[in-house]
């Protein structure tokens, strides 16, 4: 097996080691900021305290609105003048963030992200186009820089125009895509309705991130693109891109552990959950000195993927994220993830790409609606046939959710789209 680098190969031991002098370090650097100085002395935690790992669950852990709270500099650990970036979090749940970097940073970040395209199987003779959207959000510049550090030709394309994406493609010979799971689907239906033969096509590798998939979207993107999907996870607040990536396993995502230390801890008891369980991943970045994150709590539910890899990398993996805490719907009383819904649906070859999850409140009761595109070739069937389908879905959900939908079945590419994270859900129990 090939490797980018040799971290990837640390012991379980080295690796320990590593994270200790590194946290120590980071525990440091952060007192520099005034709001770690502040949280720290209150906690009385000092660089000297950190003697063993142990050691870090003495660390009060950092929320999202702490960043809020410190808007715009409070956990800014460096001056101003060794400061070279500024991103934002994309704000998909609230006021955005914003984590700064130093040229250093930027360059770490860069060596992170280009160790996990070439893990993916990313080489310098790859083309490589970018359909991120560039700006704040950091799946454009971050990815950007990551595979510039591989050597690729990097084509940042950006979102959207799919007939002017296609043909950057044909043009260049692009033989890797980084692209969001839901315009990977919609991109799949293009090419079909332009008549275009996924196999005849160059891209090879397609790294997606950025939102929640189940695994059956992967595996539509797969066979509509004809090439292999390597789940990419990451987030602004521990650099962006780059934090977790499959390898040519593609069993659970392996999460650099000599940059980040990973907990998965339990959302109410802030305790660890036993080894293989969901809780909430609970991060701190080892090397960053422009804006050091300590205990950050993400909001993503995951689990570690128990075992050693059967690539031989010993960092261990974390599995597809189940989506948001703050994804969780509670429907009539029951508790019910989007990622449910989807895989249901996505295993269902008359559903086409695209749906939509729509909560209302007659009153009395919430109603749960599903809108759901249908492929082209099924939406030719006539009212019988489609009513079947319609209750057929309605049972499948219904058992997978605890709740029975109102299905509504609508053409192909009739739902609204997103250039950026697909929006899935529309809650609209608060409105009158
Ligand atoms: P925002 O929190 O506003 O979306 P970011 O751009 O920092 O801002 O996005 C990071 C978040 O995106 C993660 O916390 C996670 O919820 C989601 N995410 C990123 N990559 C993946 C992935 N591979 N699978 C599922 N969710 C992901
Ligand atoms: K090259
Ligand atoms: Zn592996």
């Amino acid at each position: 097996m090939e490797i980018y680098h040799p971290a990837e190969m640390l012991s379980r031991d080295e690796i320990a080691a590593l994270q200790c002098q590194r946290l120590r370090e980071t525990v440091r650097q952060a007192r520099n900021s005034r709001f770690y100085r502040q949280r720290l002395d209150d906690a009385g935690v000092s660089p000297e305290s950190i003697q063993s790992l142990d050691d870090l669950a003495r660390i009060p852990p950092t929320a999202k609105q702490d960043l809020r709270d410190s808007y715009p500099d409070g956990m800014v650990a460096v001056p101003q003048e060794r400061l070279v970036r500024l991103h934002a979090s994309s704000g998909t749940t609230g006021a955005a963030t914003v984590i700064y970097h130093t040229r250093e940073d930027i360059r770490t970040w860069a060596e992170l992200m280009a160790r996990c395209m070439f893990m993916a199987g990313v080489r310098p003779w790859d083309v490589f186009q970018n359909t991120s959207g560039y700006g704040l959000f950091t799946g454009g510049l971050g990815i950007h820089y990551g595979a510039e550090a591989l050597g690729c030709l990097t084509i940042p394309s950006g979102p959207g125009n799919t007939r002017r994406q296609l043909k950057l493609i044909r043009d260049f010979g692009v033989t890797v895509l980084h692209i969001i799971p839901s315009y990977a689907l919609y991109l799949g239906d293009a090419l079909a309705a332009e008549g275009l033969d996924p196999a005849a096509l160059s891209p090879r590798i397609a790294l997606i991130g950025a939102e929640p998939h189940s695994e059956e979207v992967r595996r539509r993107i797969e066979s509509l693109l004809g090439l292999k999907a390597y789940n990419s996870y990451g987030l602004s607040e521990m650099n962006g891109p780059g934090v977790a990536f499959e390898c040519q396993c593609q069993d659970g995502m392996h999460l650099w552990e000599d940059a980040f230390i990973a907990e998965i801890l339990d959302p109410e008891t802030g305790q660890p959950v036993p080894e293989g369980e969901v809780g909430e991943l609970v991060m701190t970045c080892l090397t960053r000195t422009g804006m050091p994150i300590l205990r950050y709590k993400t909001r993503d539910l995951t689990r570690f993927v128990p075992g050693l890899c059967a690539c031989g990398r010993p960092h261990r993996r974390i599995d597809r994220i189940k989506g948001r805490a703050d994804d969780m719907l509670i429907i009539k009383g029951v508790n019910i993830y989007p990622m449910q819904v989807e895989q249901a649906l996505m295993a269902l070859p008359e559903v086409g790409q695209n749906y939509q999850i729509i909560l209302t409140h007659d009153g009395r009761m919430d109603q749960l609606t599903v809108q759901v595109e249908l492929r082209e070739d099924f939406f030719q069937e006539d009212m019988r046939a489609l009513t079947g389908l319609q209750k057929k879905i309605a049972g499948i959900l219904r058992d997978e959710i605890l709740v029975t939908p109102r299905v509504e079945l609508v053409q192909a590419n009739t739902l609204p789209r997103t250039e950026g994270k697909a929006v899935r859900v529309l809650d609209k129990r608060g409105d009158a």
